[in-house]
């Protein structure tokens, strides 16, 4: 059928008569209402106006894999691959748990954790693209997985390409390196009103203690519950220990002890709010301090006759427990005594009970807090008389 002269017919009404049918197909086609598709060459169907409109999704991440408490960025573009126009194309993205929205591009719009764009009509072969911004979680580590789709407004033959799903790795992200001498400030702002977390790798040398200090909490840090400190594990999260307070104010004093004759490398610190989980923003803020509180005394000889005594005095309120460690003049272990002193206590010990003969240096490791500890040893010379006096010293670095 044709409008007549050279042109399409375009509109109206067209009145087939007589019995449409394709002998070589196997016609007739029993009468009724037929509709012509759009195309070069027309065939006749029998059924509805045919306004299929196969509409796919290609979800996209960047960056790949992303940082924890960073943004992320998804790019999702639908494209329209006919054969008929699409009246409308919304895409509806439930985002992963526990990432945040920041943003999205215009017509879309977020709520309860769902994200939903109005992209409207879509051509043949015409494609649209949107961004959604999300904060991953400060702290977290692990596989994110997104899933978009895509409903048009005209009946999509295809289905199978209306959703595609997105995988982000998230690799956990520390703050800096802690070691004997740092003092740091940080805040607890995070993108998408998300709670901070902040951590800090520290390595601990083979039988050492250290103290780590957080004071100075200022806004919503110091509130509430104050800050939290801990000592985790390399996934982050894991507790190991906690830190106690300092005072009856918001300082907190995490003190780690590594008894053991390997370095650990792997343990982080961790700094959080358990005043704001929501609103923490660039003025609540923390100072983080570092001391090893591993101490020294160059001197103990029990060679002989000597016989070397090693005092040592907790001058702080709170009860400390260590290892002393004997090492030999060739930096062996020569043997190991544990101690506990009470506060303000003074402990008096005979080396010549933990290693008889033995002459070297003595370490000590403790939890108490970095200057908690004073003493020396003295070593006694019975036949004439003579003692000698090392002090108990910070171990240097
Ligand atoms: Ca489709
Ligand atoms: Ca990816
Ligand atoms: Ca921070």
């Amino acid at each position: 059928m044709d409008g007549g002269g050279g042109g399409a017919a375009s509109g109206g009404s067209f009145v087939m008569a007589g019995t449409a049918g394709q002998p070589d197909a196997g016609g007739p086609f029993a009468g009724g209402t037929f509709q012509l598709r759009s195309g070069f060459w027309a065939v006749a169907g029998q059924g509805t106006t045919v306004t299929e409109a196969d509409l796919a999704i290609t979800k996209a991440d960047g960056p790949d894999p992303v940082a924890s408490g960073s943004l992320l960025v998804y790019t999702i573009a639908v494209t329209n691959l006919g054969p008929a126009p699409s009246p409308s194309a919304t895409v509806t993205d439930p985002l992963p748990s526990g990432v945040a929205f920041v943003s999205a591009s215009p017509g879309c719009a977020h709520a309860a954790g769902v994200v939903t764009c109005a992209l409207g009509p879509l051509a043949p072969l015409a494609a649209a693209t949107v961004d959604i911004t999300v904060a991953v979680p400060p702290g977290a580590r692990g596989l994110l997985t997104n899933t978009a789709s895509v409903l048009g407004g005209a009946p999509d033959p295809l289905s199978a390409n209306n959703t595609d799903s997105e995988d982000t790795t998230v690799v956990l992200r520390a703050e800096g390196e802690l070691a004997h001498g740092t003092a740091l400030r940080a805040d607890l702002a995070a993108f998408g009103g998300l709670a901070d977390v902040d951590l800090y790798r520290i390595r601990q040398e083979p039988r050492a203690s250290y103290e780590i200090v957080l004071d100075e909490a200022a806004g919503d840090v110091g509130l509430g519950a104050g800050p939290m400190l801990d000592r985790v594990g390399a996934d982050g999260s894991t507790v190991l220990q906690a830190a106690e307070p300092v005072g009856s104010g918001p300082a907190r004093s995490l003190r780690l002890v590594n008894a053991t004759s390997a370095a650990v490398d792997e343990q982080m610190v961790r700094v959080r709010s358990a005043a704001c989980t929501s609103d923490c923003g660039p003025d609540d803020t923390y100072r983080l301090r570092v001391r090893e509180t591993t101490a020294r005394v160059p001197r103990f000889n029990n060679a002989g006759t000597q016989v070397t005594v090693l005092l040592l005095q907790n001058l702080s309120g709170v009860p400390v427990a260590g290892i002393v460690y004997f090492w030999d003049a060739s930096g062996s272990a020569a043997g190991e005594e544990p101690v506990t002193l009470d506060p303000r206590a003074l402990l008096v010990l005979n080396t010549g009970t933990v290693v008889p003969g033995a002459g070297g240096s003595i370490t000590v490791v403790h939890d108490g807090p970095y200057g908690a500890l004073a003493g020396k040893t003295v070593a006694l010379e019975p036949a004439t008389g003579f003692s000698f006096d090392s002090p108990l010293e910070p171990r240097p670095r």
